[in-house]
């Protein structure tokens, strides 16, 4: 039976996404420009070692249809990690793009994350099946998964599953991580001579993969539109009620991008920024106090209602607690397996005899709640799941004891009720703003080009994103030129470098400019709902980060 549609489903399903002028005029069988040899950005040396066949590639720019016809190509592609607005449209555009290299081209989806390059699950595509998915959010198409690929176990078993099908390239569509494990594999393809090529795609609504190369991830527009839509409808009604603080907690991982992003679009009262507070080693204590200065300040003046977002990944920078994270990623880390068998009673006590003294006191000072969700499980690449932790009720919580303190010694009068909030999947499978709908196809169609020029160890770069489509650049990037070594699972490992929020960026800096006034004056913005039909100011607007830093 037929799926119905929503009446907006079908009309997006018809929206034809824009591309950068040189894809849109000579098609996908480019002719790549390449640029002088390029560097890691940092462990120049150990980042050479490890990646002896795809160090120093140039950056390549495509201006010019290739010189003759390329043929048929097989290609495969994954979706790896979290949900990010647009990654149906990377691969309608990689479609399109191989088909438009040779109708004869193939294009093969492996499912499940990169777990089904592993376990041989997949599906090919053909139009029907890819017209379904045009502007649509989510990752249904093919579905996702966070397993990481690096060992050479693996890279051999998705050599033998590519060669079986007769793929000679891989398009990893992922975040930091995921395409830090397209360069090991392309690092290993090529060292084995498969004749395998991997191709990366910058992907995450947090936002954290970006440099002076990949001005965004794909997602972060999107998801930090539906967010600031949601929060916008919650400072009215905290405006309208005016009898509740809301506490906000924005997904993004460790970097605050899409909490600076969503305090522009919407000026709360209060916006947590987890670099400034690892920069200004600000503690636990004093960001509670300065919460409920302001609570207390606004209450003085007859309000005693707010809104405050807080980055997901706030408790990773405060310092004391960091190094509590730190202290538990290694312990648990050498020791999983004692770890998993123990009781829940002696999981606590086991931690709290290994960490050092100073951590022992910030780990027992916790709520039990806190405490369990630090021990949760890692992910795969050895990650504390931020996620589940839930800072925003800590911060409630510790806000509420601190003001109870002051009402006893006279010094706050006001009422405090706060109602907690957590954003983050109602907006990562958010159907694509047309910017994100763009620049998807464009990253996907790209990836192509990329893949007929013959290379490997790039991700798919499309740059000059504050300006029109058309004018936009396509081109790639090599992945080496933007590692360095993390400490990850208690050793140095080369990654991807997390871009984080720049202290001396000009979205904090105005940001900054501006917080006293939007901490007491209710200078609160509804940006409503993200608009695809109508005036371009309105629908094809660029997030406000980006606008500044570009
Ligand atoms: P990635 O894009 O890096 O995979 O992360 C996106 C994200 O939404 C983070 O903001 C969040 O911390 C994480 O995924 C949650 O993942 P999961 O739903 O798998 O727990």
């Amino acid at each position: 039976m037929a799926k119905t549609i929503s009446p907006l489903q079908k009309a997006r399903a018809a929206y034809n996404p824009k591309l950068p002028k040189v894809l849109a005029a000579h098609g996908s069988a480019l002719k790549a420009a390449m640029g002088a040899p390029t560097q890691s950005i940092a462990d120049q040396n150990e980042i050479k070692n490890l990646f002896p066949n795809t160090y120093g590639l140039p950056v390549v720019t495509f201006e010019e249809p290739a010189d003759k016809p390329i043929g048929a190509v097989k290609a495969g592609v994954i979706l790896s990690g979290g949900q990010a607005p647009g990654g149906h449209n990377v691969i309608a555009g990689l479609y399109d793009g191989l088909k438009k290299i040779d109708a004869g081209s193939e294009l093969y989806g492996f499912l499940g994350g990169p777990s089904g390059l592993t376990d041989n699950k997949y599906v090919k595509f053909d139009d029907a099946f890819i017209n379904e998915y045009r502007n649509t959010g989510g990752f249904d198409i093919i579905g996702s998964g966070r397993t990481k690929l690096e060992t050479e176990e693996q890279f051999d078993t998705v050599i033998k599953n590519c060669k079986a099908l007769g793929i000679t390239s891989l398009v990893i569509i992922g975040g930091d991580d995921s395409n830090t494990n397209a360069c090991m594999l392309a690092e290993y393809c090529a060292r084995m001579n498969s004749g395998i090529t991997v191709i990366g795609c910058p992907k995450t609504i947090d936002g954290d993969l970006k440099n002076e190369w990949i001005e965004a991830s794909f997602g972060f527009d999107t998801a930090s539109k539906v967010y600031a839509e949601l929060i916008g409808n919650i400072q009215r009604d905290a405006n309208s009620a005016k009898k509740y603080w809301h506490f906000v907690k924005l997904m993004g991982r460790s970097a605050s991008h899409i909490a600076l992003e969503c305090a522009h679009q919407t000026h709360p009262n209060v916006t947590l920024i987890s670099e400034e507070v690892e920069k200004n080693k600000t503690t636990l204590i004093e960001i509670v106090k300065n919460i409920a200065g302001i609570v207390k300040k606004r209450s003085a003046a007859g309000k005693n209602f707010g809104v405050a977002l807080v980055p997901e990944g706030l408790i990773e920078f405060v310092p004391e607690m960091k190094k509590l994270i730190n202290e538990l990623n290694d312990l648990l880390a050498a020791n999983a397996a004692h770890f998993d068998s123990l009781s829940d009673a002696h999981k606590i006590q086991f931690v709290n005899t290994k960490l050092s003294h100073e951590s022992s006191h910030a780990f027992s000072s916790l709520p039990a709640s806190i405490q369990w969700q630090l021990l949760a499980d890692r992910d795969p690449h050895g990650n504390v799941q931020v996620s589940r932790i839930e800072t925003e009720k800590l911060l409630i919580e510790m806000v509420g004891e601190t003001l109870s303190e002051w009402k006893d010694n006279g010094e706050y009068k006001g009422k405090f009720t706060a109602v907690n909030h957590f954003f983050g999947y109602e907006g990562r499978c958010a159907a694509p703003s047309n910017f994100d709908a763009d620049y998807c196809y464009s990253l996907g169609y790209n990836a192509s080009s990329l893949i007929a020029s013959g290379v490997t160890g790039y991700i798919s770069s499309v740059r000059n994103l504050t300006k029109p489509a058309d004018q936009w650049i396509a081109g790639g990037i090599p992945l080496t030129m933007m590692m360095n070594l993390e400490r990850r699972h208690g050793k140095d490992k080369p990654v991807i470098k997390k871009a984080l929020v720049e202290l001396d960026g000009k979205p904090y800096k105005e940001f900054l400019s501006k917080r006293e006034t939007w901490a007491m004056e209710d200078e609160y913005q509804y940006p409503g709902p993200i608009q695809y039909f109508g005036p371009s100011e309105v629908c094809d607007v660029t997030t406000i980060t980006m606008q500044m830093e570009h």
